[in-house]
């Protein structure tokens, strides 16, 4: 606590510091919640991961650099910028970080109170405003041309994910490989079509666009009326495709169950939840997305998903080493739930893109 106070007091926070509890249930970052006395605003304090970050400066730069673009064009639409868009607080030095003696990287953002934030999506309503809200940024971000750096690299690229994988499998460094033939076989036996997939983002068929990069519902905050205030956690905003962000999404909301669930009964995707997602993302994109991009949308939903199915048992195959877990099998828990959901997607196909033709169609109506 002593040592976090110090840590926070390095940054130009208005008021003074009243108490710093955790926040959250981040898998990479640590968060923490600063009080301030009286009327002075509350913050948010986040340890970075320099693991998966290894350039925290360059994250910063980003986000920075992406929540300026926002902040001008919530102004010039006379909107709240304190609550519509991330404000990051720099440090006292000037930086956007603070790096303290033991070399880890902190930095603070404005809390913005009287928000919701979900684990999982519940109603239909939900999910179409929460396509709304990622339509919306990507909508703000469509002018954006400035240079990004790449804060992981290959991040959605699986051709990169699969020399890693391949890396991993051989090495088999916690010894678990001997247990894993039927899911490291529902991975191999994927790998062309998801590389057809990629080659269409490497042949630029699927326009490069800047994006959120990970769209899963909380990290986007809700007001109370139900509407998307602004998307969070923007470590990973960068030069990607809107698929990547769509199909992310769509992993998240339209999963009938918990994405790292046991019961894989509960497991399926939610098509009522799909078709609204998409209905409200069309909302805000129908008119500015390439036909490819269109014809591709429903197919990133299983791109995404199988990356997942591919990190998460490619860490429980290293031995745990990225994602935090809450027990052993965590991350075998979660290959095992991403796994059924993207079964459940390959059924459903067929259906996911008829429901995106038909939205699409809604739109150009209109
Ligand atoms: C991580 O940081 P968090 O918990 O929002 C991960 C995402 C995964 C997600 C799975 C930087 O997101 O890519 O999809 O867990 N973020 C990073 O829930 O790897
Ligand atoms: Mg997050």
């Amino acid at each position: 606590m002593q040592k976090l106070n110090e840590i926070a007091s390095q940054f130009a926070l208005d008021g003074s510091i009243e108490s710093i509890k955790p926040l959250g249930e981040g898998f990479i970052n640590d968060t923490f919640i600063v009080r301030t006395a009286g009327d002075a605003p509350d913050y948010i304090l986040q340890r970075k991961n320099k693991n998966v970050f290894p350039d925290v400066p360059g994250m910063m730069q980003n986000i920075a650099k992406v929540t300026g673009h926002i902040r001008r064009r919530v102004e010039a639409e006379a909107g709240d910028v304190l609550r519509e868009v991330l404000t990051v607080v720099p440090a006292k030095n000037g930086e956007l970080y603070y790096e303290d003696e033991d070399g880890e990287y902190w930095a603070v953002s404005l809390f913005i109170d009287g928000t919701i934030a979900y684990d999982r999506a519940d109603t239909p309503a939900l999910a179409f405003k929460g396509g709304e809200g990622i339509g919306k940024f990507q909508a703000q971000l469509a002018d954006f041309r400035e240079p990004l750096s790449e804060t992981i690299k290959g991040f959605h690229d699986i051709r990169h994910r699969f020399n890693q994988w391949d890396a991993s499998v051989k090495a088999d460094a916690a010894g678990r490989v001997k247990d894993l033939a039927e899911e490291i076989r529902a991975v191999e036996s994927r790998r062309e079509r998801m590389l057809g997939f990629k080659k269409l983002v490497e042949e630029g068929v699927i326009p490069p666009r800047v994006t959120h990069n990970d769209t899963k519902i909380s990290n986007i905050l809700f007001d109370k009326e139900g509407n998307v205030l602004c998307v969070i956690d923007l470590d990973t905003v960068m030069l990607s495709t809107s698929l990547y962000d769509f199909g992310d999404a769509i992993r998240s909301y339209a999963n009938s169950g918990d994405e790292d669930d046991r019961d894989l009964g509960r497991v399926s995707l939610s098509m009522p939840m799909f078709e609204a997602y998409t209905d409200g993302f069309l909302s805000q994109r129908a008119g500015q997305l390439t036909q490819s991009e269109i014809d591709n949308l429903a197919f990133s939903a299983l791109y995404i998903t199988y990356e997942q199915v591919l990190r998460f048992l490619m860490d429980y195959i290293d031995g745990d080493k990225y994602y935090k877990i809450k027990y052993p099998e965590h991350n075998l828990v979660r290959t095992c739930a991403q796994l059924r959901l993207l079964e459940s997607m390959e059924e459903q196909y067929p259906a996911m893109c008829e429901t995106v033709k038909r939205l699409v169609e809604k739109y150009k109506t209109v």
